[in-house]
């Protein structure tokens, strides 16, 4: 039995697991042992392996043989499903432009990009990129760098006090930070947990404020009313690392912690107490959370974020908010992706430039010479989300050919129709296009809409490199336990097989992603293999308080605390509040998508029998007395509606919901259905992406990212 060190990537948080390996089949996988790094595994990690070995894993690339959508397929080699996209690519973008490509991925669950698929973009000519990201820590990033040039990971070993607003860890969902939490709080740091659920982290909370969904922002200024009227911050800090100190005062001014008590529903006295706790157990961490990113309000929480921790003095200081920067001695996927090969016309032509255009080019623009200063590189692409279409403005021009037509798509491991909002939009979209390639593990939704479906590896199948999404400079690499099964193969092949088809081959020298991983690594005077080997883990030294001798990667080279980016793009440039989205009698409720079930990762792994067990349907969860209220039972079936759509969940009654709020489940659809266009798989019954609208009333006016946290909803009875 021969025994590997990988990266389980069934989730995004990547932990390192060993692989044994007995007659070219995977015998088990368990947690790796013994450290440098702590061990974390969880269910899905533990079962990956017989979803990989599903009847229903696509094998081989398969041709669409009937109309879109009917479900037949043709088998077909690799060689020729890429003359044939590479042909009608060229054709699209001989008639509409490079512009008219658009592609939506998730470096999460592909792992072996090293950055080809933004390469062959750029020099196409393309700008036109979405993700997943955009709903999920690549807004972030964005908006982070706004503030203070780079996006911060929370030094949990050494923290004193650690925030969650709303998010939510446990031992089957994202297990490592699960484990530095409660590793944190035996060392004695605090835990505040915002939630309007008494959630798991909730119950093992110093302060729990049960606030009510999408009010983050509000609750964000009533901590810092407090923390600035009671002198609880850095005086230092904000003198001379601030820009706007002053302006930044008077908005905070305009909510007297009554407004915010109005607002966020909870107590005064418990808000200001949760402030002060935070702001005297310093340095403390607010890690990252998606329930900011997706919310109408998502800019201003974010930036609110940003300015609790820098007021605090907690960033880049040991216990606070660290600051990594590019590993030296690594070559980095923003290199790699090569974004200076995209024209400045080509640029300005990304979907939601106009519109909304903090992650896009036109967003980040200013912070390129602040980028190069301080951290090296013009264009950090942290998360992937920083220079990003926008996902809303993608579809209409799939749909409509507004402002100018989408006509072709490709999706890699992401199943898009069901991971944005809007789905009637999406599906209207993908109908609309002349070219949709998916390269999958499964005939997904999406993929079922498509052209090719081309068999993506598995990460028990490549070897591959994680930079933490270019967030840190910590360096993990994953060994190949076996080679890919059927005809599988890795995303970088798909991008590399196109481009050399296009005539970029001399851009792509590397043959393979094993020769890929050897440039990245060169500099350290090794092979990949030889790293892989030898560096179970591996960082740069990026030492603390690096600003004092560089400045922050800004305009202002400080702490924009009045955004002069967000100012330049005609936003206010300071944080606000915007009411919530307003709800007509009809909709008594207010819905929040989300809170992950254990077993499976967002719209994944129900396929795999023995997670789908442990969790057979899609389960909505409502307190006693709303059920009541709408007439429909525990275990019963009900229709969740909302002024964009509807589906069906099965009912929970649990009591740690707060009255007024439903939670739906991210991501249903059911692999056992037929597939097709019609039930899609269960996907037009199941799917919350039908719910979530992305009109104005429903978008962040800054990012143009949908409010997923709050939507008014009803809810009656249905037939099962
Ligand atoms: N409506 C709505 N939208 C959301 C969310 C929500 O709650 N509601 N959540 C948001 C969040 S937090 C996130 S992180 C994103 C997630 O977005 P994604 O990470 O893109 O997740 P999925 O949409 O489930 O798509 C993942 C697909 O990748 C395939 N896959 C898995 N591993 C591999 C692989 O190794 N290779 C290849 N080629 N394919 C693979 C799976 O079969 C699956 O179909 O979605 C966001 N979108
Ligand atoms: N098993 C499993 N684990 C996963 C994933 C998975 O799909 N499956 N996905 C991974 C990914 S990509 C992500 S992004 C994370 C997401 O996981 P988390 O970050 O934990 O986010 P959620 O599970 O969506 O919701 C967490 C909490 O937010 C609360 N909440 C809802 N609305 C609001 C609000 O408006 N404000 C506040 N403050 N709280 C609110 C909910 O009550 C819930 O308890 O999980 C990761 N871990
Ligand atoms: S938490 Fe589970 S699914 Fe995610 S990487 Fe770790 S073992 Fe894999
Ligand atoms: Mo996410």
């Amino acid at each position: 039995m021969e025994s590997k060190r990988v990266l389980c990537s069934s989730c995004d948080i990547y932990c390192q697991v060993q692989v044994d390996v007995e007659d070219g089949r995977v015998f088990r996988v368990k947690a790796l042992d013994p450290r440098p790094l702590r061990s974390n595994i969880c269910m899905k990690g533990v079962h990956a392996p017989s979803g990989f070995a599903h009847p229903d894993r696509v094998l081989h690339p398969l041709k669409r043989a009937g109309a879109r959508g009917e479900g037949r397929w043709r088998r077909v080699t690799w060689d020729e499903a890429l003359d044939e996209i590479a042909e009608r690519l060229r054709s699209v973008v001989d008639r509409h432009g490079p512009e008219s490509l658009a592609v939506a991925t998730s470096q999460w669950n592909t792992q072996t990009e090293n950055g080809a698929g933004r390469r062959f973009m750029n020099l196409l000519g393309a700008p036109n990129w979405i993700s997943g990201v955009a709903l999920c820590a690549g807004n972030t990033a964005a908006v982070n760098r706004m503030v203070y040039g780079w996006f911060p990971y929370p030094d949990y070993p050494r923290t004193r006090c650690i925030v969650l607003f709303g998010h939510n860890p446990r031992k089957h969902s994202w297990t490592p930070v699960y484990n530095a939490i409660r590793a944190a709080q035996r060392n004695g740091a605090k835990l505040i947990v915002l939630d309007p659920r008494r959630s798991e982290n909730a119950e093992l909370a110093d302060i729990w404020l049960p606030l009510r969904a999408g009010t983050d922002a509000a609750m964000c200024f009533g901590w810092l009313k407090v923390i600035l009227d009671e002198g609880l911050y850095d005086r230092d800090f904000a003198a001379r690392w601030t820009a706007g100190f002053d302006a930044f005062r008077r908005r905070v001014d305009e909510f007297p912690l009554e407004r915010v008590a109005a607002i966020t529903g909870c107590d005064p006295e418990r808000i200001a107490a949760a402030a002060r706790l935070y702001a005297t157990s310093t340095p403390g961490v607010i890690p990252w959370t998606p329930i900011t990113d997706q919310q109408r309000n998502s800019t201003s929480a974010i930036r609110l974020h940003c300015a609790l921790r820098a007021l605090t003095g907690s960033l880049d200081v040991p216990g606070g908010e660290l600051m990594h920067g590019f590993h030296p001695d690594i070559v980095s996927e923003s290199e790699l992706e090569l974004h200076e090969a995209l024209g400045a016309e080509q640029k300005a032509k990304q979907l939601g430039a106009d519109t909304h255009p903090a992650f896009t080019y036109r967003g980040m623009e200013k912070l390129g010479e602040p980028a190069r200063r301080v951290w090296g590189h013009e264009y950090p692409n942290i998360v992937s989300g920083c220079y990003m279409a926008n996902p809303t403005e993608t579809f209409r021009a799939m749909a409509t050919g507004e402002p100018y037509p989408v006509k072709a798509f490709f999706t890699l491991g992401n199943n898009t129709l069901m991971g944005f909002a809007n789905m009637q939009r999406i599906h209207e979209g993908l109908l609309n296009q002349d070219l949709v390639v998916a390269v999958e593990h499964l005939r997904t939704p999406t993929a079922q809409l498509a052209d090719f479906v081309l068999p993506g590896d598995a990460w028990t199948e490549r070897a591959c490199l994680s930079d933490g999404f270019g967030w840190t400079a910590i360096h993990r690499p994953s060994q190949q336990a076996l080679a890919p099964a059927g005809e599988c193969r890795p995303v970088y092949d798909f991008w590399r097989g196109l481009a050399v088809r296009f005539g970029f081959g001399e851009h792509f020298p590397w043959e393979t992603v094993e020769e890929m991983l050897d440039h990245r690594v060169a500099k350290l005077g090794m092979t990949f293999a030889e790293f892989a080997e030898r560096h179970p883990y591996h960082m740069g030294e990026p030492g603390f308080r690096k600003y004092e001798r560089t400045g922050f990667a800004t305009p202002s080279g400080k702490v924009e605390l009045v955004s002069s980016v967000l100012e330049g793009l005609g936003f206010d440039p300071l944080p606000y509040w915007r009411e919530e989205p307003a709800a007509g009698p009809e909709y008594p409720l207010r819905l929040f998508t989300g809170l992950r079930d254990d077993p499976f990762f967002q719209t994944g792994h129900r396929h795999i029998e023995a997670l789908r067990r442990r969790c057979p349907e899609p389960r909505m969860f409502i307190t006693a007395a709303d059920a009541a209220g709408a007439g429909i039972e525990d275990g019963g079936w009900a229709e969740v509606s909302t002024r964009q759509g509807g589906c069906l969940m099965r009912v929970s009654v649990r009591d740690d919901m707060p009255d007024g709020l439903v939670r739906v489940p991210h991501g249903w659809w059911l692999p056992e259905r037929p597939e097709g266009d019609g039930g899609l798989s269960g996907a037009w019954d199941h799917a919350d992406a039908q719910l979530c609208a992305d009109d104005p009333d429903f978008l962040d006016a800054e990012q143009g990212i949908p409010h997923l946290k709050g939507i008014p909803c009803a809810v009656r009875p249905a037939a099962a």
